[in-house]
């Protein structure tokens, strides 16, 4: 079998509406690697039911992230889109995984303890092993690189460890140990109402998060609307780094406008936030404008959605397939 050695697979999850930490984290980067390198992004509706999804809302989410995608500038043709639940090979392989990955290594994982809370007897078994399932997304492709936001970069290490455990304990060095692309100026996108929190689609505040459907008044009032603290904007990054809710919005700032994060403190030193957001709530609606106009054309355009899913999961699974079954011959299983 051919070894990729330049081949990404990230995926988001169809769990709610996109909104500015899964555009700067993830999508915009996915854009700028397509050139470079063999590119597999999907919407993961397997992730996303480890918490309850309304099945009605569930399909709809699944077309709109497909839709951002394309509306964000991921093209279609050159790179595989598709959705995870129709490619079986990631459940398939996850099993395996399951078998492989320790008890141990799970219990580390910061984002269950944050998901579940004091909640964790009655949150999913899923939401638990989630990142087996998120290892086998990546490995089933044998993805040498996985652009993901820092959030996600802890369950990357995981992958990186089941994948060395297989190879160990079968001998063979069928899968590549993947490396993370943490990418762009916004790693971490935080809520716009508490600077130390990740901007998220579970928060109950709306005022918490900019979506990709806000109207361009919803995303200028969100941002003048933002929490900040009294003082004027920091001279330097040392200052910000103290200053959660004025560096996020400093580092919005220029990843937005494709700058460095010092060149927007300099510009900004000593300013008042009035002033600032009103350039960032500018700034930030004209740059989404034309992704919201572009995914609700494609809403409207169901047949053309559906055929580029439909295209996307035969490319998927005639990558998938054959290093299942070579997966399934290492382990021993009877070929099929
Ligand atoms: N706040 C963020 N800043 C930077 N990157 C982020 N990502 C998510 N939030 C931020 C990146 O977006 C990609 C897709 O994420 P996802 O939707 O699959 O899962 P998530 O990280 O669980 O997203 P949410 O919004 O926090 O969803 P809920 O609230 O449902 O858990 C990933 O690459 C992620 O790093």
């Amino acid at each position: 079998m051919d070894k990729p050695n330049k081949r990404i697979l990230s995926g988001v999850q169809p769990s709610g509406d996109l909104h500015l930490g899964n555009y700067l984290g993830a999508i915009k980067n996915f854009v700028s690697l397509q050139d470079e390198y063999e590119c597999f992004f999907c919407v993961v509706d397997l992730h996303a039911i480890t918490v309850w999804q309304d099945p009605a809302t569930l399909a709809q989410k699944t077309r709109e992230v497909t839709a951002a995608f394309i509306a964000s500038g991921i093209d279609s043709k050159k790179n595989t889109l598709f959705v995870q639940s129709q490619v079986p090979q990631h459940s398939q392989l996850a099993w395996a995984f399951s078998c492989i990955a320790r008890m141990g290594w799970l219990n580390r994982m910061t984002q269950f303890k944050d998901k579940a809370g004091k909640n964790s007897e009655n949150v999913s078994v899923g939401l638990y092993s989630y990142p087996t399932l998120m290892a086998a997304d990546i490995l089933i492709y044998l993805a040498t690189h996985v652009p993901v936001g820092e959030d996600q970069k802890q369950h990357l290490e995981l992958t990186r460890d089941i994948a060395q455990k297989f190879n160990n304990d079968f001998k063979n060095d069928l899968f590549p140990i993947p490396e993370p692309l943490i990418l762009g100026e916004a790693k971490r996108v935080m809520s716009l109402r508490d600077g130390t929190k990740k901007m998220s689609k579970s928060d109950p505040s709306d005022y918490s998060r900019i979506m990709l459907s806000d109207t361009q008044d919803e995303i200028i009032q969100k941002i003048k609307k933002a929490k900040t603290d009294p003082l004027p904007l920091p001279d330097n990054l040392v200052a910000a780094k103290s200053r959660p809710e004025a560096l996020n919005l400093l580092t919005l700032y220029a990843a937005l406008s494709d700058a460095d994060t010092e060149t927007v403190i300099r510009n900004y030193a000593g300013k008042h936030f009035s002033q600032f957001k009103k350039d960032l709530g500018d700034l930030a609606s004209s740059k989404l404008a034309p992704i919201s106009l572009e995914i609700n054309k494609l809403m409207n355009d169901k047949d053309f959605l559906d055929s580029i899913i439909n295209t996307g999961k035969e490319k998927a699974i005639s990558v998938a397939e054959p290093v299942l079954k070579q997966v399934y011959e290492i382990i021993g299983f009877l070929s099929r």
